[in-house]
């Protein structure tokens, strides 16, 4: 079975899944141990990426965590210059609710020489960026407008046209360190409107948040700062 197929296989058990986003930049291989004995014992998936972190850090990082864990890495990448045939997947994102032509599609496209003859699974990913009370790197990087959350019709809608456009997966991302998460009728509203799983990262801190997001409908819930040192 492929990442995806153990995603769908989740989902139509009802469970949920819970990835641990490992940001290169700020973690330490000497500490990875105890990183990961420190993790949910629910973690499904590790997540390894951040808005600028070099192509060496990124193998480093991975290489790695192969070497100690069993869990499926898969690539979260800020640009195409962190991917790594390491990894056994890659999330495919498109930043759908910007309008950066660069992250829509030049940044897939220097993606495909290193794409083109690797093994790693791709999962085109509709990535959606709401606002989570302060300035993001992702918008901060990309040069884009996070999406007021206010705006729920237009969130649906982009997530529609991701879905539409072949996305496997729609990722609703309030930016790492988000003062607020996406919240919960955001979440429920885009839930009810596709047929592919459903991932909400940015913010999420405790249990409660953890619980919210889960129960309004999120399939996965991504999680990077709780952990970070
Ligand atoms: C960021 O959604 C992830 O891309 C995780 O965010 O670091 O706030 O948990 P946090």
């Amino acid at each position: 079975m492929n990442i995806y197929q153990v995603l769908l296989k989740m989902i139509s058990e009802k469970e949920k899944g819970l990835a641990i986003l490992i940001d290169p930049d700020k973690f330490s291989i000497s500490e990875m141990e105890s990183f990961l004995e420190q993790i949910p014992k629910e973690t499904t998936f590790l997540f390894i990426g951040g808005s600028i972190v070099l192509h060496e850090a990124t193998e480093a990082v991975v290489s790695a965590l192969k070497e100690k864990t069993s869990l499926p890495i898969i690539l979260f990448p800020g640009d195409f210059s962190q991917l790594t045939s390491k990894a056994d997947g890659v999330l495919f994102l498109s930043l759908i609710s910007g309008r950066n032509v660069e992250y829509l599609i030049e940044q897939q496209l220097r993606a495909v020489p290193r794409l083109k003859y690797c093994k790693l699974e791709i999962i085109p990913t509709g990535y959606i960026l709401l606002d989570g009370g302060n300035k993001s790197a992702v918008a901060r990087v990309t040069n884009t407008q996070p999406m007021p959350q206010a705006n729920i019709e237009s969130i649906v809608n982009t997530a529609l046209a991701g879905q539409f456009m072949g996305a496997k997966l729609i990722y609703l991302e309030a930016g790492s360190g988000a003062l607020f998460p996406v919240k919960p009728e955001v979440i429920a509203a885009v839930k009810k409107e596709i047929e592919i799983p459903l991932i909400v990262g940015g913010g999420i801190k405790t249990e409660l948040q953890k619980k919210a997001a889960y129960e309004a409908g999120a399939d996965m819930i991504v999680m990077g700062t709780a952990f970070e040192k």
